[in-house]
């Protein structure tokens, strides 16, 4: 398996990719100096439009590497579908216009302001993460994984990032914060998609094809 590029500024996927990727014996890293490139803008309509330019455009920085982005978020059937492709900054006055990703806890309060009038039953919502992959500006392939949930209406759990301690998985009854690293990966969305990337690096691999 070859070392593959994470390409994201949120040290939650990150750690969430380094947990998905130890399970599969996998080298992941970061980019060198990620901090310092300039910052790609999310001005798609889909995850898979945003995930597809941080992908390429990221990918530019590191000629011949695999370099992987996420465009991921939670979308809420209550909010038809929002917060969606603004999930990082939807705390913010003007999502569309929001350069600048708000604080998860701002975010959760938002979500459970919106909510405050919908009952248990009509708090169903889903995360969806969108992967790709991409090598010298161009888009090899994307993947996408999905968690069913619900909204609760207060946190519980201290793991995880964003939206996790709102989100209640059913499954196993539990939210999204309270999961290990090691849970997390084989339940969530983002797991789910990576999955899919590492069965597809395996197939082209034992075909040559990369
Ligand atoms: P990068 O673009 O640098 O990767 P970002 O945080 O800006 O980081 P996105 O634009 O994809 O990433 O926004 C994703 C947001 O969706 C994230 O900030 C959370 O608010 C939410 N989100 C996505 N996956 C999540 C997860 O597994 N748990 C909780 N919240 C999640």
């Amino acid at each position: 398996m070859r070392r593959v590029l994470i390409a994201t500024s949120n040290p939650g996927k990150l750690r969430d990719f380094a947990g998905a990727a130890a399970v599969h014996g996998i080298e992941i890293d970061g980019i060198p100096n990620f901090s310092s490139l300039p910052l790609v803008v999310e001005d798609g309509h889909t995850f898979e439009e945003n995930a597809r330019k941080k992908a390429e455009e990221y990918s530019r920085y590191v000629p011949g590497e695999i370099v992987v982005a996420d465009d991921s978020g939670l979308e809420v059937d209550a909010l038809n579908g929002a917060p969606g492709v603004h999930s990082a900054r939807y705390a913010a006055d003007e999502p569309h216009l929001a350069d600048a990703n708000t604080d998860d806890e701002a975010n959760n309060a938002r979500v459970l302001r919106e909510l405050k009038s919908i009952p248990p039953a009509k708090r169903t919502g889903r995360f969806v993460c969108v992967l790709a992959a991409a090598r010298n500006g161009k888009t090899l392939a994307t993947f996408r994984g999905v968690a069913e949930g619900v909204i609760l209406d207060a946190p519980r759990g201290t793991n995880g990032f964003g939206y996790d301690p709102l989100f209640y998985f059913p499954q196993i009854r539990k939210t999204f914060a309270e999961l290990s690293a090691e849970e997390k990966s084989k339940y969530s969305h983002r797991g789910a998609a990576f999955r899919q990337f590492l069965d597809w690096c395996e197939k082209r691999i034992s075909e040559n094809a990369i």
